[in-house]
């Protein structure tokens, strides 16, 4: 049992706080995490020890460990989850709100001694890189031992941050605790203004790690659109063409589309030397550069992925980096002590399945949760670039907004320009998935994969991404992609993968000052032709690629006016230019594609 430390910290406001929720939540102790390896092993050992964490076989998979949620703590509940702002307005109509008096007022009631017999572990972390100038310091209290592991790989945390964080009381206060687990008294709050995140009731990822969607999308969303800079649910990338030239592109898909496998893709060896290098799979915070282009960085550590669909054929990359030092949360066990999710080679055996229980080869029901999980440090991944830890960002080429849509939305599109971009963007879909818990394959609108994570009014962050143009002498370009179209026979009719390194070619080229690659002017963007796109050595058929291009009017019809029920959920802060955007998009399609 590692014991109690003298507090590491002189700063007032922060051990006035520690102070404040100590005496609520009564924990037997308080322990300070200072990040240091020697700390890690023993927590680890702690965290064995107490069954929170099992060791995987050493031989198979060396310091890596598997962890179980509790079955009804398996996914972000945005239903549970708040932005509690003085009125309700500043929240807006894609957010639940409660008062910051009744949120408070609640989550004092639920974690009053709810750390009785339990350790309170403090974790001072940094989003960003210790010497970023954007890098935010927040500290997390929390009685999971589970959440300190796992904050450990996906942030930087303990004396790092306290270091940078000295006497300020500049911090985001996120109180944790796993309190019963009692699904009807968990709730994910956010007060943006007094910069505080609590959360109660909930065990898992996107609950618990508060640095991760809470901080560095919810309250950085808000931050970022009082100061002029972009907080987005984005992957970001690094490509090297054969000719050594380098791009980066960021691009924001709904949770458990594919971002993670995008940003470590193989590029097919028929494409000729192209190399995609990781800068981040999650969160891409952008701000304008003196040169007036859109700088990224990635502020996490690590990644914490959905594991089933990923193999050696998918993510080769994400193989490799999940051979040590990871943790495994919801999947399945082998006889042998290894892990084991769908999407893999069927397994040699029987298995233990995520709730513990045998599982027999063949069973219908999924032996991995569907939104179980790896969390794997950042410097694990084979194809991290050198860009990564970047304090001050990379240069943004092209922004994609992912749609997860199976008709409607060709594989990919360029907008005519920002404003277009924006709404291409702002009206995005998406059939929901398992990272969420609710129904499964309901299409929903998730304006830049922002729809959970968007800490303020939704159409105000329109607004912000409008104005952000004027900030910006060199802008990306702007580009939907859908990797999802199906054909009449319910198949995709684009193969994925390694292969959206041909998308990704087209995009590069469209977003080059020179402009080398050719489109088709549509109705609703540029679309490539056949041959804009290099499709040497590509295994599908041309008529199926063509089918994913195509923009049909009728289904286009058809969404256009679905947007206008969308413009509406959101309320009266849509911006102008895009309902008008809207209007001209619609009147354009139906005036060019009616018979004469
Ligand atoms: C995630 C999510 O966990 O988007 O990244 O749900
Ligand atoms: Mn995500």
């Amino acid at each position: 049992m590692l014991v109690a430390k003298d507090r590491p910290t002189t700063n007032t406001h922060l051990l006035s706080w520690v102070d404040e929720m100590a005496k609520l939540c009564t924990p037997d102790r308080i322990y300070w995490v200072d990040g240091s390896d020697e700390e890690n092993k023993a927590l680890t050992e702690e965290a064995v020890a107490a069954g929170v964490l099992i060791p995987l076989n050493p031989q198979k998979r060396p310091n890596s460990f598997y962890s179980r949620s509790d079955p009804n703590d398996v996914a972000r509940i945005e239903e549970l989850t708040f932005i509690c702002t003085p009125t309700k307005e500043e929240a807006g109509n894609t957010n639940n709100w409660m008062s910051p008096q009744d949120a408070y007022g609640r989550l004092r009631d639920i974690s009053r001694n709810a750390m009785r017999g339990r350790t309170m572990y403090v974790i001072p972390y940094i989003m960003g890189t210790a010497d970023s100038p954007f890098a935010m310091i927040g500290i997390e209290i929390t009685d999971s031992i589970y959440v300190v592991l796992n904050m450990r790989i996906m942030a930087r945390i303990g004396k790092v941050a306290l270091a940078r964080l000295g006497d300020s009381p500049s911090f985001n206060r996120g109180m944790h605790t796993v309190a019963d687990l009692d699904p009807s008294r968990r709730y994910i709050c956010h007060f943006p203004q007094d910069d505080t995140i609590w959360s109660v009731g909930s065990g898992y990822g996107g609950n618990a790690l508060l640095g991760k969607k809470c901080l560095s999308l919810r309250i950085a969303s808000y931050h970022g659109h009082n100061q002029g800079w972009l907080a987005e649910h984005m992957m970001l990338l690094e490509a090297e063409s054969p000719e050594g030239e380098t791009h980066f592109v960021a691009g924001a898909f709904p949770s458990a589309s594919g971002k993670t496998n995008l940003a470590m893709l193989v590029p097919p060896e028929a494409l000729g030397g192209w190399k995609i290098r990781t800068i981040g799979d999650d969160i891409a915070w952008m701000r304008v550069g003196d040169d007036g282009r859109l700088y990224a960085v990635n502020p996490e550590a690590g990644f914490f992925g959905v594991a089933p669909g990923t193999n050696y054929r998918t993510n080769p990359n994400a193989m490799r980096m999940l051979e040590h030092d990871c943790i495994f949360t919801n999947v399945a066990l082998t006889p042998d002590m290894d892990i084991w999710w769908e999407g893999m080679d069927p397994p040699a055996g029987d298995l233990i399945d995520w709730k513990g229980k045998p599982w027999k080869r063949g069973s219908k029901e999924p032996a991995a949760h569907p939104n179980s999980r790896f969390t794997a440090p950042m410097d694990n991944n084979p194809a991290l670039s050198r860009y990564a830890k970047d304090p001050k960002g990379v240069p943004i080429s092209a922004i994609l907004w992912g749609g997860r849509r199976t008709t409607t939305v060709p594989l990919v599109v360029e907008s005519f320009n920002w404003t277009h971009g924006v709404y291409l963007g702002a009206t995005a879909g998406a059939e929901t998935t398992a990272a969420i818990a609710g129904a499964v394959g309901r299409i929903r609108r998730d304006p830049m994969a922002m729809l959970a994570f968007i800490g303020y009014d939704a159409g105000a962050y329109f607004a912000h991404w409008l104005a952000m143009f004027g900030r910006m002498t060199d802008p990306p370009k702007m580009f939907i992609v859908n990797w999802f179209r199906k054909g009449d026979d319910g198949r995709f009719l684009w193969p994925g993968y390694g292969e959206n390194m041909r998308v990704l070619k087209w995009i590069i080229d469209r977003s080059s000052p020179t402009g080398r690659a050719g489109a088709l002017e549509t109705p609703i963007g540029f679309v490539p032709r056949l041959s804009d796109l290099d499709l040497r050595g590509l295994a599908a058929s041309t008529d199926a690629v063509e089918r994913a291009l195509r923009v049909d009017p009728a289904e286009w019809e058809k969404e256009l006016e679905a947007h206008a029920d969308w413009f509406e959920k959101l309320g009266g802060t849509v911006p102008e230019a895009l309902r008008l955007q809207r209007r001209l998009l619609l009147s354009s399609l139906k005036a060019t594609s009616s018979p004469h």
